[in-house]
């Protein structure tokens, strides 16, 4: 269908926009009044087994049947982690992971948090240790309501409370612990932050409207952190979360970054975690950052289908080379592999790529085609060679 006739084209738009939401353009789909008139009531209640980032949650790409309940589980925990040698953060974790996991639902499902402030180390990521002294909440960018959900979720350690919403807008969504005043940059900057996958129930669809499906998807979170250093670039270390909180706040002031870091740690992504891909398959790279923009760029490659600020009822962008991150925002893009060899996904503000660590390898494997690119002679004296 990406070679439509003028005619077809004529057709097909005033097929749609028959019953589109109003666009105009052909492109948008309609919502269907029998799946937003749902009843809370009569869904469906189903569990959801969160993964670490930079994975996601098994998920079906198409929705089947009417809107569902989805429960999910986040159980912040303070801790203190190395994030580079010698650099220790005391974060708070969704999970024990910076960035938090990542929800899956689809969109016109609810959301069901159980936001637990501690652990019962039932589901935690990792064994670090930790003991929670301050209050959290969340703030789901994606929910629709007062403070995205922060003023009904705000618990002291040692409670947890429910939080219940509808996912109006599909998406990739910033979510964020939003405690109040100068506890919001500092709960943000400490790694409680993530984001939620809302997919249209439709599926994804490329430019033309044609669906698009991916083998796999991979979740860049970026993370900028404002550590007090020793002269030696180590850091102090504090008792406890609350202990680091003013020291780190004067950094925090200067709005210079000392370190930032995809999936929370230097090298998390290069060297500790490895993705992957085989040509021919389409990856879903998803990116958020909840404190500052970034630009994300898959070196040698493209986004293929880029949608505008991760919002999936936007018409997608097609074939291009580095996109936005809105601060306190997503990106969401597909791209299908055609060569072998290690891509860098990464922020193209490249000294937040090298000199810091906002960055990730892919390994792709599956073979050359000499067609896209092939040496037409190899490295040579100058002027040594033949015409
Ligand atoms: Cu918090």
């Amino acid at each position: 269908m990406k070679r439509l006739t003028p005619l077809f084209l004529l057709t097909f738009v005033g097929a749609c926009s028959a019953g589109s939401a109003g666009s105009g353009d052909g492109w948008a789909v309609a919502p269907d009044p029998a799946i937003v008139g749902f009843q809370l009531a009569d869904a469906q209640s189903v569990d959801q087994e969160l993964v670490a980032p930079p994975f996601l949650p098994e998920h079906a790409q198409v929705a089947s049947g009417p809107p569902r309940v989805v429960n999910i589980r986040f159980e912040i925990i303070e801790q203190e982690v190395e994030i580079a040698p010698g650099v220790f953060v005391w974060q708070m974790a969704f999970n024990g992971s910076v960035p938090g996991p990542v929800p899956v639902v689809f969109q016109w499902d609810w959301v069901n948090l159980t936001l637990v402030n501690g652990t019962t180390d039932t589901i935690r990521f990792g064994q670090r240790e930790g003991t929670n002294l301050q209050a959290h909440n969340i703030d789901f960018h994606a929910s629709t309501g007062a403070l995205g959900g922060g003023g009904l979720t705000l618990v002291a350690p040692g409670q947890e409370v429910g939080l219940l919403w509808r996912a109006t807008k599909a998406g990739f969504f910033v979510y964020h612990c939003a405690p109040g005043g100068q506890m919001v940059p500092y709960h943000v900057v400490t790694g409680g932050n993530g984001a939620i996958l809302v997919l249209p129930r439709e599926g994804l669809r490329d430019g033309y409207g044609n669906p698009v499906r991916y083998d796999r998807a991979y979740y860049f979170g970026e993370q900028d952190y404002y550590v007090p250093l020793n002269e030696d670039g180590t850091s102090p270390r504090y008792a406890n979360y609350t202990a680091q909180q003013t020291p780190m706040m004067q950094v925090m002031r200067g709005l210079v970054p000392t370190h930032i870091a995809f999936n929370g740690v230097y090298g998390a992504l290069t060297e500790d975690i490895r993705l992957e891909a085989e040509v021919g398959e389409t990856v879903l790279m998803l990116h958020s950052q909840a404190n500052n923009p970034s630009f994300p760029h898959l070196i040698g490659g493209h986004g293929d289908w880029v949608w505008p600020y991760g919002k999936f009822n936007n018409r997608p962008d097609e074939g291009l080379e580095s996109w936005d991150v809105v601060a306190g925002g997503t990106a969401a893009a597909v791209y299908r592999f055609e060569q072998e060899g290690v891509y860098a996904y990464l922020n193209h503000n490249l000294i937040k790529a090298f000199l810091f660590d906002a960055k990730a390898f892919i390994h792709v494997t599956g073979g050359w085609n000499d067609e896209l690119m092939t040496n037409s002679f190899e490295a040579r004296g100058i002027g040594t060679g033949g015409p």
